[in-house]
């Protein structure tokens, strides 16, 4: 039968390959425990959540385990003491050639974010990266595990509004309204009832008939509780209120994390006042250490994005902040292994000159730099990207970062 994806869609090779995928994971899952590896943020959290209704209506025995970013040490922790096979969601879509290494059995990574394709039997990438569509714009890792839950058990369907939080989430509705895989699954859960749309202005909004509330208002706490919260696991709160809503106690918890958010953050902008922030020809950074313990490393990010055009800053640099990785993950232990996480983001200034394509982006300057200090890059965009590096190796990455605009630089002069 027909789905929806299929009657509107022309060049099928993403749809194949969620066909291909799907079809190991059934050939595998029988009866093998699944480890479904998610990431904390709400899109991770949605993920992680479809997954959990997928695999409790096949009947299998699983364990979510929510992690930050994508590294040796804790994907070899992860796979040292547990048997069965492994989902790796919203992350891992560059980090397959690391994820095979310590694979005994069979890794499934289903991702949204750029990708490094593998020819292995032991690793599977579902990205519609690798099938040429554009998984920041058109598909949240929420809607992809949707559409790869459905292909498995239609009864999935159920839970189409899950996919339209993560989209939301991830700020797929930053043109108006989602697009592209994100739209079919919201119009599938326009049809079952699910969701409502409100026009305000220029901007959809999506009224979540099970929250009596929207998906902009809803998905930001869910971040809440899975980044700020991450060190309590605030994120097994995320996903009860993905299939349950919201009580009392989750709410007043909520709250509590984006006060201690509001407290960090200030205490961290006095701090690059009174001479925390150093500067460089083209970068303006900062090394945090444990200033945002116990948030998780997602809010040197967050805090990135709130100083960007701060009167502090300079205009024209781009900004590279770090923070230091707890080395106790709560899903998985202690991690033998210190590392910092890098967040880069640009002022809004540089930003357009970065569009226009007069200078470097993020997506170029991160990795590289992170690889020439044995770092390693994850999320990347144009204006904004992640990686992590070695507790110590702060100020070589910078260094480095410099000497790759240097050399542009120079060779455009
Ligand atoms: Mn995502």
């Amino acid at each position: 039968m027909a789905t929806v994806f299929e009657a509107c869609i022309v060049d099928t090779k993403f749809l194949d390959l969620v066909d291909k995928v799907a079809e190991k994971f059934l050939k595998r899952e029988n009866g093998d425990r699944v480890n479904v590896v998610h990431h904390n943020d709400a899109d991770g959290i949605c993920s992680a959540s479809i997954l959990k209704a997928l695999l409790e209506s096949l009947g299998c025995e699983y364990e979510l385990i929510c992690i930050e970013k994508v590294y040796p040490a804790i994907v070899e922790k992860i796979h040292e003491s547990r048997d069965g096979i492994f989902i790796y969601t919203d992350l891992g879509g560059l980090a397959a050639d690391m994820i095979e290494k310590y694979t005994k059995t069979v890794s499934f990574i289903i991702d949204h974010h750029p990708a490094k394709p593998i020819e292995s039997e032991k690793v599977y990438i579902l990205d519609p990266e690798l099938a040429g569509i554009s998984g920041d714009v058109f598909v949240s890792a929420s809607t992809l595990n949707y559409i790869f839950a459905k292909r498995i058990n239609p009864d999935i369907s159920k839970y189409a509004y899950i996919a339209v939080l993560g989209a939301v989430g991830d700020y797929h509705d930053r043109y108006g309204g989602v697009l592209g895989f994100d739209r079919c699954v919201l119009d599938e859960a326009i049809e079952f009832g699910q969701v409502k749309v409100k026009f305000e202005g220029a901007k959809e909004r999506y009224y979540i008939e099970a929250f009596d509330d929207f998906a902009d208002n809803i998905a930001p706490k869910l971040t809440t509780l899975g980044a700020c919260g991450y060190l309590e696991r605030g994120y097994e709160d995320a996903v009860h209120v993905c299939f349950n809503g919201f009580n009392e106690r989750i709410l007043k918890r909520v709250k509590r994390l984006e006060e201690l958010r509001e407290k960090k953050f200030k205490e961290a902008i006095d701090y690059l006042k009174n001479g925390g922030l150093q500067k460089t020809k083209h970068i303006q950074w900062f090394d945090l250490k444990d200033m945002f313990n116990p948030m998780g490393v997602k809010a040197v990010g967050e805090f990135c994005e709130l100083i960007k055009d701060m009167t502090f800053m300079d205009m024209d640099k781009y900004i590279i902040g770090f923070q230091w990785i707890p080395p106790l993950v709560p899903d998985v232990g202690e991690i033998d292994w210190k590392g910092s996480k890098v967040s880069g983001r640009v002022p809004t200034q540089l930003g357009r000159t970065i569009l226009h394509g007069k200078a470097l982006g993020l997506d170029y300057l991160i990795p590289k730099a992170s690889e020439m200090v044995g770092g390693f890059a994850d999320a990347t965009h144009r204006l904004a990207a992640a990686a992590v590096v070695d507790v110590g190796k702060e100020r070589d990455f910078v260094e480095a970062m410099e000497r790759l605009i240097e050399d542009e630089t120079a060779k455009n002069s």
